[in-house]
């Protein structure tokens, strides 16, 4: 399959176009190309796709064909603009690309829309396996607070195209996952990053290189690459036309992002210059600190007032889901960290609230593991982790991969592992959810399980 021969862009009425999805990408690609008076048809696998009831009344003409690929007019295609949920490498899309046709996403639509419109506006791009959404939100709040208009958007939630309609925005600032990082061939962002890279979606990369290729594709044609000092692969290996800075959680090179220790505690620094006290931010953990200076560095790039930057960060409290405080129960203090949905993920929050703790962590674990290696999480839990409760389909392979780190307890349901927990842990103790995996096998989303921990966890406290 080699699409990248092919990706330049098919103008006009005549090339025969098939989006592929019909969840929240798929819908805002047809609501873009129908705006465009570009025709189009869509395809989704699903018997009843999200979109399924708004396409039907808002495209009435749009050929729509649910319950399968439609290998006739994928053979057929020009272009095919996929959605990130569907592989390139299923067969009838691999087939249709070595038959001729370009393969893009909504990604692509948005940079080409953007560089033909409006490329004066700074376009921030952000990915990572881990961090992506806290720094996505951080930077769109730092726009604000310099007294700019962001339009935050991307895997984080809003299609991109959507923000498209939106005059008014001076910024965008885009979470980028790897998915559409694969169909995009024309973002050249002002500001570039990949935070860090640990495995994830493994059962859609055959090698953890080819998840590192995919990433790579956000410094294409940036002006400044921000990348990770600590984590060799975020360096950019394509060249970057302008500059780079460097973030690093230990001392930072000359002019660039670093953590400084004195008698104070740790600073947020550049280079020797001590800027800000981590005491002074409401968001904890070493891991979060790194995504503050990740921010500090995109801010930069784009020209950003550095008061308005530090005052953004001191005051951002974080995403709901994300090692979120939910309270604390007779000494016991419980944190719903449900998007820990990769085991680099996990071993963040194990380590950002391990770190200083005087009692140990019961550590909630377990899901759909979308087939990751377990054993990493091992010597997190060996330091931190007194019993560690495991729920869903990928329980027993968490087991297997850190059997002899603490005692393991099965649970059959989150209910389940909640009363477990609050039996298990002692008081100065800390519960943790942080599953290491994604949540489909129990819920529909990791906002889902998320929630009801949050509704178990309250109803602990409140009796
Ligand atoms: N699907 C089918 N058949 C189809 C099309 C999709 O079975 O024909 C399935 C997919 O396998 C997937 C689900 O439907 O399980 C949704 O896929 P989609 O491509 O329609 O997803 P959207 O609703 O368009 O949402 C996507 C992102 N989802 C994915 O990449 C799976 C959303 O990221 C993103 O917020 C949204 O576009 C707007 O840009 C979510 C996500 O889970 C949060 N992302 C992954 C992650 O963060 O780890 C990458
Ligand atoms: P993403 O959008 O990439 O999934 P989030 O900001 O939503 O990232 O954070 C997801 C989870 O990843 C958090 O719950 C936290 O445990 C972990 N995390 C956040 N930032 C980092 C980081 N810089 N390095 C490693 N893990 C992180």
């Amino acid at each position: 399959m080699n699409n990248s021969v092919n990706s330049q862009e098919l103008i006009g009425s005549s090339c025969n176009r098939v989006i592929i999805g019909l969840g929240k990408t798929g819908l805002s690609c047809a609501r873009y190309l129908y705006s465009q008076g570009l025709p189009f048809k869509i395809i989704d696998t699903r018997e009843n796709p999200p979109g399924e009831e708004e396409c039907r009344q808002k495209f009435p003409d749009v050929p729509l064909h649910t319950g399968g690929f439609n290998e006739s007019w994928l053979m057929a295609a020009d272009e095919l603009v996929v959605s990130p949920g569907i592989a390139l490498a299923e067969p009838v899309i691999a087939n249709a690309i070595e038959n001729g046709a370009t393969a893009i996403g909504d990604i692509e639509l948005f940079c080409r829309a953007v560089n033909r419109e409006s490329p004066q506006k700074p376009v921030v791009a952000i990915t990572g396996s881990n961090g992506k959404s806290t720094v996505t939100t951080l930077v769109g709040e730092m726009v604000a607070r310099a007294g700019l208009i962001p339009g935050v958007g991307g895997n984080i939630g809003t299609p991109v195209l959507e923000l498209l309609g939106d005059d008014t925005i001076d910024v965008y600032v885009l979470e980028l996952s790897s998915f559409q990082l694969e169909t995009t061939y024309s973002l050249r962002a002002t500001a570039a990053t990949v935070l860090n890279l640990s495995p994830d979606h493994m059962d859609r990369y055959p090698t953890l290189a080819d998840y590192h290729q995919a990433k790579q594709g956000i410094y294409r044609g940036c002006a400044t690459a921000v990348f990770n000092r600590d984590d060799p692969l975020t360096s950019p290996l394509l060249p970057v036309t302008a500059g780079a800075i460097t973030f690093t959680s230990g001392f930072p090179d000359l002019g660039q992002m670093g953590l400084l220790s004195d008698d104070d505690g740790i600073w947020l620094s550049k280079g020797l210059e001590k800027q800000i006290n981590t005491r002074q931010m409401k968001l904890r953990g070493r891991h979060n600190y790194l995504n503050a200076l990740a921010a500090l560095a995109l801010g930069e790039a784009i020209g950003l007032d550095v008061e308005a930057m530090h005052d953004a960060i001191k005051d951002f409290p974080g995403l709901k889901h994300r090692c979120q405080w939910l309270g604390e129960y007779e000494g016991v203090a419980w944190f719903n960290d449900s998007k820990a949905t990769n085991v680099g993920a996990a071993i963040a929050a194990i380590e950002g609230l391990g770190e200083g703790l005087e009692g140990r962590i019961v550590l909630i674990a377990g899901g759909d593991g979308k087939g990751a290696d377990f054993t990493d999480l091992k010597p997190a839990i060996d330091r931190y982790v007194s019993h560690l409760v495991l729920i869903g389909r990928d329980g027993p392979a968490i087991e297997q991969a850190v059997e002899g780190s603490a005692e393991i307890h099965k649970a059959s349901s989150l209910e389940d592992a909640v009363s477990l927990a609050a039996e298990l842990a002692e008081k100065g103790d800390v519960v943790l959810l942080a599953p290491a995996c994604a949540s489909f096998d129990m819920f529909n989303s990791f906002e889902h399980r998320g929630d009801r921990f949050a509704e178990l966890v309250n109803g602990l406290i409140l009796c």
